[in-house]
């Protein structure tokens, strides 16, 4: 009998051991989660107060708006496909974050390519359990992987905002190849604060990003094929926005034919009510390119409440400020809020404000027309025009304001474009 037992004992011992030995998920993937509204913020998030992230330093390809394509490095997550920018990590203040890098960059020149991950704004960051270093050898800010290599950086999230993680090697050089992304930390008072401060806090689903950066396609193609670069010579032909550039950049987030560029830019919105949608909406805007980029929403100014992962206060007082367009700089971080209002309380029936629209001759229609200038309002269009509008929503565009930037490799009005789309008060017929 205490045989027999044992023996059953040590039989499903083996079997446990054995699906352990060949889970893969047991000892080689962190457990991310991906969240993916189809507008706003998409993160990836590991379990609170130690989250993990592998990431690969690696190569792939994306799409540009004129149809071009481009080489890319970026980080993407291990096991994961490619993807560019590198994943939005969100975590909370005070996590003990961890992230894995790999190197899986080529060769560049027969030379092989170290790199690595810095995080701005991170204090005491530690690489494979020391304080994190220069490398002057490797004309590294932080240390470095050589490829095929992994290497272990981590850090408390002390401090609530948003950050840019990127590589720390040759920066220059990396950078503009693609390898950045968004690190966003939540602050204790909850993840529907931009900062400890309740009035920052923010409508959840209204959680925005504009991560701006740029490409010059002769770099990428001469080290897609191996060829010397000057980087004396760089200059940006294309700017984006989460990776993509209009119209591409209102496409939603994970659009089926972007498959490399998993993050959108429009922003939806519903407008302000005191009882049912108080709060504003949060637009985080990184710069992670070479010169100032002038990001102006038409339509709204919006509030500036924090920079670089500060918030604009000094000793409890105040110092945020209405802003008409916001002049990122290279390597800054810009949290905005706004609200939209509803001014004039129009209503058909009850609130009719009288405007007069212009002879039909003298309009342009555009494709996001609702066919009236009132929120809520879809009437018919006149015929042979056709919409893109769903249920008389409004959209206002939002984009870079230095208009040359508004291009793509030499077609315009292109690049950092993207729109604020305002659905109708509730109840609407918006999908
Ligand atoms: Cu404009």
């Amino acid at each position: 009998m205490l045989t027999s037992k044992l023996t059953k004992m040590r039989m499903v011992l083996a079997v446990v051991l054995t699906l352990l030995a060949f889970n893969p998920l047991a000892n080689t993937q962190p457990a991310t989660a991906q969240s993916s509204p189809a507008v706003g913020v998409a993160c990836t998030t590991s379990a609170s107060p130690n989250p993990t992230f592998d990431l690969v330093a690696g190569t792939g390809y994306i799409q540009m708006p004129d149809m071009n394509t481009m080489y890319m490095w970026s980080y993407s997550l291990a096991g994961g496909t490619f993807q560019h920018p590198g994943p939005i990590l969100c975590v909370n203040q005070g996590d003990t974050v961890t992230i894995n890098l790999t190197n899986q960059l080529p060769d560049y020149r027969s030379l092989p390519v170290p790199t690595s991950i810095m995080f701005p704004g991170q204090e005491n960051v530690m690489a494979d359990g020391s304080l994190a270093q220069p490398e002057l050898a490797n004309n590294s800010l932080t240390n470095s992987v050589a490829p095929g290599g992994t290497i272990s950086y981590s850090f408390v999230a002390n401090r609530p905002g948003t950050f840019i993680y990127e590589s720390g090697t040759d920066t220059k050089m990396q950078v503009s190849m693609g390898l950045f992304g968004a690190l966003i930390v939540r602050p204790t008072m909850g993840a529907d604060h931009v900062y400890n401060r309740a009035d920052s806090q923010f409508t959840p689903s209204e959680d925005f990003l504009a991560l701006l950066s740029e490409i010059d396609p002769y770099q990428h193609q001469a080290v897609e094929s191996n060829k010397v670069f000057d980087m004396n010579a760089y200059r940006a032909r294309y700017w984006m926005i989460n990776g993509r550039g209009f119209p591409d950049s209102i496409a939603d987030n994970y659009a089926t034919w972007l498959p490399s560029q998993p993050y959108g830019a429009l922003a939806r919105i519903k407008p302000y009510d005191p009882g049912a949608h108080p709060y504003p909406a949060v637009e985080r805007f990184i710069n992670v390119g070479t010169e100032e980029y002038p990001f102006h929403p038409h339509g709204n100014n919006g509030l500036l409440i924090g920079r670089d992962g500060y918030p604009l206060e000094d000793g409890g007082l105040d110092l945020s400020m209405e802003k008409f367009a916001f002049n990122i700089g290279p390597g800054q971080t810009w949290d905005v809020i706004f609200k939209w209002y509803d001014a004039e309380g129009y209503n058909a029936a009850t609130n009719p404000v009288p405007v007069t629209a212009p002879d039909l001759v003298n309009l342009t229609l555009g494709m996001f027309y609702s066919g009236s200038p009132y929120l809520g309002e879809k009437p018919t269009l006149p015929p042979g025009k056709t919409t893109l509008n769903q249920c008389g929503e409004y959209y206002i565009i939002s984009h870079n304001h230095a208009l040359f930037q508004l291009d793509a490799f030499g077609q315009t009005m292109s690049g950092p474009i993207t729109y604020l789309r305002v659905d109708p008060p509730a109840p609407n017929n918006c999908p």
